[in-house]
């Protein structure tokens, strides 16, 4: 498996504007060369790859569903943030084919009555599956329209009964050293670690994800489960899970970690909070990007200001991004 820019890993603080140019030159050229041949086998191979998902269907959610045209599947499945694949746009798409998806358990521990451990296909029988329509704003300033399959995060953690205690809900992900080559780099302090207030946890926005599009989640996107938190930055989504614990105290997340100032616990969309190094005012959404597209208005709280602002009431959004 090839590294393609051996030797040369940024510190954490740098590795999102550079990512974001990665991104911009890898797309353009992708772009083109589809554009120009018939594309290229890589390209090819993996497309054809996520095409081939199994159904796994939902139902329609219209009440927790936007209205945005949706970003086509060969966009959400080739254009991806895995840092345990690689920092390039495109790495997950090339590589997420090691990941071992089978045999999967999830434990769900920590502050709760009854903890236990939950193998993938009785997580994917726990509750109805619904096609929810969200959007996806990552804090690199880019957005996506993507219809997941999933059920709400709720039903799994009123099975576990959190205690009186729990104020916390910490995420961790699958750390594979042999599948996954961006172990390797010390980008972030591996496994992926993210965490949101029970409450937050609770909200019926909150989803647990198994499927994207009425397909069972292409490796890349996270699979075999992973969050989607629609009205906070893409990071929080925490992919491929594999532990769920309830805490009293904060935990700290990967990205506080690597860089506290510009990663904060919050994470909530905000067009009036800048990142320390760059706007967050505007979007550009992915598959409109057309060289004189203008950039989308970014929404307060991705436009979920109406289900979830009351969550963060009296608080002050700026010190607590
Ligand atoms: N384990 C893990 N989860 C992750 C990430 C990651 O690098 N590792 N990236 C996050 C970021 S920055 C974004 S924007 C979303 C992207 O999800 P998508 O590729 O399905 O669009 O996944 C999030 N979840
Ligand atoms: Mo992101």
């Amino acid at each position: 498996m090839l590294i393609r820019k051996p030797g040369h890993v940024p510190p954490p603080s740098e590795i999102t504007p550079e990512a974001i140019w990665q991104s911009r030159r890898n797309w353009l050229a992708r772009a083109g060369m589809v554009a120009a041949t018939a594309g290229l086998p890589a390209w090819a191979a993996r497309h054809a790859y996520a095409q081939n998902a199994a159904p796994l269907p939902g139902r329609p959610s219209p009440q927790f569903s936007v209205m945005d045209k949706q970003t086509p599947y060969g966009d959400v499945t080739s254009y991806n943030n895995y840092y345990e694949f690689g920092v390039d746009k495109g790495d997950p798409a090339d590589y997420a084919h090691k990941l071992q998806t089978r045999p999967w358990t999830v434990s769900v521990e920590g502050e709760v009555q009854r903890p236990q451990t939950f193998d993938i296909d009785t997580l994917l029988k726990l509750a109805a599956l619904e096609d929810r329509v969200y959007r996806l704003r990552c804090v690199e300033g880019w957005s996506m329209v993507i219809p997941w399959v999933g059920y709400p995060l709720a039903a799994l953690l009123k099975q576990v009964e959190p205690t009186g205690n729990a104020k916390y809900v910490e995420f961790t992900t699958v750390a594979q050293r042999e599948n996954m080559p961006g172990l390797r780099y010390p980008v972030l302090d591996w496994p992926y670690v993210e965490a949101l207030r029970l409450d937050e946890a609770m909200h019926p926005l909150t989803l647990l994800v198994f499927g994207l599009y009425g397909k069972v989640l292409p490796n890349q996107n996270g699979a075999p489960l992973r969050l989607a938190v629609p009205w906070k930055y893409g990071f929080k989504s925490a992919k491929s899970l594999v532990r769920i614990r309830l805490l009293e105290k904060q935990p700290t997340t990967s990205w506080m970690q690597a860089a506290a100032r510009e990663y904060g616990f919050y994470a909530n969309v905000n067009p009036d909070v800048p990142h320390p190094r760059w706007s967050q005012a505007t979007e550009r959404r992915i598959g409109e990007d057309g060289l004189f597209t203008p950039k989308r208005k970014t929404l307060m709280f991705n436009g979920y200001a109406d289900q979830v602002a009351s969550l963060y009431q009296g608080m002050d959004l700026k010190a607590n991004y």
